[in-house]
């Protein structure tokens, strides 16, 4: 499995750096998000150094899958409540234009409870 030395999340992956786990298995990681937005607010990434969502192909697929699929059992888990009335939002930030700063793919899952969404 290929680490970047330099990236942030590699280093989560490997321990260096201490991070709130939410889910892991031999291919992703989860985690809370330090600057959580929303009260549920935790990434997940591949524990594959992947720069962004631009340099996915098709040997990727089903990793990506997996982690869609993940995505709201796990929002669910942290507190979420269910869909319909429920739900929570899938980010994927790409790009200094998309608005990533961290370059290591990371879905972003946010949800619980939002006031300002609710007028
Ligand atoms: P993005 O802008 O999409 O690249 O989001 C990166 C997110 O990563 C941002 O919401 C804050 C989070 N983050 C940055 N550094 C750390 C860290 O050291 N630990 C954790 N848990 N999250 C981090």
């Amino acid at each position: 499995m290929s680490h970047d030395p330099n990236c942030l999340f590699c280093k989560i992956v490997q321990g260096a750096i201490p991070a709130r786990k939410v889910y892991e298995d031999d291919d992703i990681l989860a985690f809370h998000d330090i600057h959580p937005w929303a009260p549920v607010h935790f990434l997940m990434i591949p524990k594959q150094h992947l720069p962004s969502l631009a340099q996915v192909t098709e040997q990727h697929a089903p990793m990506l899958g997996r982690m869609l699929a993940l995505a709201p059992k796990l929002a669910l888990q942290e507190g979420c409540r269910p869909y319909p009335d429920g739900g929570h939002r899938v980010i994927i930030n790409t790009g200094a234009e998309g608005g990533q700063e961290v370059h290591h793919l990371h879905i972003h899952v946010i949800g619980g409870p939002r006031p300002w969404l609710k007028g």
